[in-house]
C-alpha cells in the first residue's frame, strides 16, 4: 500500500464530535509514551503528522487521523499517566468505553505496549475488555530496536501465554527503524 495523503480530521472528547468519515477505522491504544504518535507517523511515513514525546498524559482527545482517503487511523489517549486525577481518570474511562460502544468503524484495536515493560493487570484487563465488546485486537511490541534478538522471542513467547493468544497477533515493531510496517499495513490492507 502507497500512503499518498495523510491528513489530521479533528479531536474529539465524545461521540459527538467524531467525524462522518464512514471509512473502516483503525485505533491504537497503550500507555502514555509506549509509542503510539510515533507508531502511526511511521506506518504513514510522516515524520510529524502526531506530535510525539508531548509531556506524558497531555493528550486528552481522541485523535483522527483520515489516510488515503479511505481508511482512519486513530490515536487514542494514553493510559497510566500518575498524576491524572480521580475525575480525569473517570472521564478517561469514559471517553474509551464510549469510544469502544459507538464506534462502528473501528475494525481493530492495536493495543501498543513497551516490549522493555513487563505486562500487568491492566494490560490484561484491557485486552479482555475489548474481546469481549468484539473487537479483533492485536499485540503491538513498541521499541522492538531497545532488545536483542533473544530478548524479543522471550517477550513475544511471554505475551502469548499471559495473554492467551496466537502468535500472529503479536507483532513487534520499531518505530525508529521502521520495523513492523509492512506487517501492520497489510492487516489493515485486509480489513478494507
Ligand atoms: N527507541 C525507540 N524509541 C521510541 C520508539 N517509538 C517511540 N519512541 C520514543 O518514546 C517516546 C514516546 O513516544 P510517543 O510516540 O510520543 O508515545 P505515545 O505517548 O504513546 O504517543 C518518545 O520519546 C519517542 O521518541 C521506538 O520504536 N524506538
Ligand atoms: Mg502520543
Amino acid at each position: 500500500m502507497t500512503i499518498t495523503s495523510a491528513d489530521f480530521i479533528t479531536g474529539a472528547v465524545a461521540p459527538p464530535g467524531y467525524p462522518a468519515l464512514r471509512v473502516p477505522e483503525f485505533a491504537f491504544f497503550g500507555r502514555s509514551n509506549a509509542g503510539k504518535s510515533s507508531l502511526i507517523n511511521m506506518i504513514v511515513n510522516r515524520k510529524a503528522l502526531v506530535k510525539t514525546g508531548a509531556r506524558p498524559g497531555m493528550t486528552r482527545q481522541i485523535n483522527f487521523f483520515l489516510i488515503n482517503k479511505t481508511f482512519s487511523l486513530v490515536d487514542l489517549p494514553g493510559y497510566g499517566y500518575a498524576r491524572r486525577s480521580a475525575a480525569e481518570q473517570t472521564a478517561f474511562d469514559r471517553m474509551l468505553a464510549e469510544y469502544c460502544d459507538e464506534r462502528p468503524e473501528l475494525k481493530v484495536m492495536f493495543f501498543l505496549m513497551d516490549m522493555r515493560r513487563e505486562p500487568g493487570a491492566i494490560e490484561r484487563d484491557s485486552v479482555a475488555y475489548f474481546q469481549e465488546r468484539g473487537i479483533e485486537v492485536f499485540l503491538v511490541g513498541t521499541k522492538a530496536d531497545k532488545l536483542g534478538s533473544n530478548d524479543r522471542r522471550a517477550t513475544i513467547r511471554a505475551w502469548e501465554t499471559f495473554f492467551s493468544v496466537a502468535p500472529d497477533s503479536i507483532i513487534p515493531t520499531s518505530s525508529l527503524k521502521k520495523q513492523g510496517r509492512l506487517q501492520l499495513l497489510s492487516i489493515i490492507s485486509s480489513r478494507l
